[in-house]
């Protein structure tokens, strides 16, 4: 890679693997969940996400997508339950999405079963407390739980809304701003139903240390709302203006590995 990674045709997905030879590992991700191959498991818990908006920090554009990020010293905002054992912080959540509104997210889901997921994915970051800290737990197997929500195109999404409007100080890459008590459990469909199975980051460095939670139900956002998220710039301040649409991964090989559905 020439440059630093990004979804450039130079610098995109299918070239990451020269800087970051995981991207060919055996729990990379995301992946295709296909419903008819996951296994149902009556063992997994029911997911436990606790929210407190009072750790909500700031919003960032990173040049590669937005993040709200949490103040994490705590067990204030935290997930338990679902597939993992223990607690895990809420670090950040970020979206994923396309150039337009028939594309754009981390996991799909085959078959037409569910035919309206898959316009974008929120992914809600959490690490695993039984290490020192997020960059410690990054690098272990049982380290990361990511929730992951599927968008469909539908009404406009409230919550989502607040987000949105502090876009306006965040246009650029490298641009930071407060973004005080937001509450992330409003960005959460009403039915926490999930599959699960062992993944990465799916943006480098591409650890194999995340432990997927992916929701079957998805939210609404309305399709002005995604032309939002698409007018945020890749590009910094001065430089050529670079919309940030299609920063996502296509799917991942599954190598052998079981998708389990908590739901029948
Ligand atoms: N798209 S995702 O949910 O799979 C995801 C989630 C988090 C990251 C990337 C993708 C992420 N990237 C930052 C780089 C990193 O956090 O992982 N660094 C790890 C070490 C570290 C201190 C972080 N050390 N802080
Ligand atoms: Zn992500």
């Amino acid at each position: 890679m020439s440059h630093a990674w990004g979804y450039a045709a130079n610098n995109g997905p299918d070239k990451w693997s020269s800087d970051f030879p995981i991207a060919d590992g055996p729990r990379q991700s995301p992946i295709d969940i296909n419903p008819g191959l996951a296994s149902y498991d009556g063992a997994l818990k029911p997911l436990s996400l606790k929210y407190d908006p009072s750790t909500c920090l700031d919003i960032l554009n990173n040049g590669h997508s937005f993040q709200v990020s949490f103040v994490d010293d705590s067990d204030c905002s935290v997930l338990s339950g679902g597939p993992v054992s223990g607690v895990y912080r809420l670090k950040q959540f970020h979206f994923h999405w396309g150039a337009s509104d028939d594309r754009g997210s981390e996991h799909t889901v085959a078959g037409n079963k569910y035919p309206r997921r898959g316009k974008g994915h929120l992914h809600l970051v959490h690490w695993n407390t039984k290490y020192a800290d997020f960059g410690e737990a990054a690098g272990k197997p049982d380290g990361l739980a990511v929730v992951g929500v599927f968008l469909q195109i539908g009404n406009e999404n409230a919550s989502l809304q607040k987000v949105l409007d502090a876009f306006g100080a965040i246009k650029t890459k490298g641009k930071q701003s407060p973004f005080k008590g937001f509450d992330p459990s409003t960005l959460l469909p009403a039915r926490l139903d999930y599959w699960t199975y062992d993944g990465s980051l799916t943006t480098p460095p591409l650890l194999e240390s995340v432990t997927w939670i992916v929701c079957k139900d998805a939210i609404a956002v309305s399709s002005a709302q995604m032309e939002k998220f698409r007018e945020l710039l890749f590009s910094a301040e001065g430089e050529p203006e670079c919309c940030m649409v299609d920063n996502y991964r296509p799917p991942q090989p599954l190598k052998g590995r079981q998708v389990r559905a908590f739901f029948k």
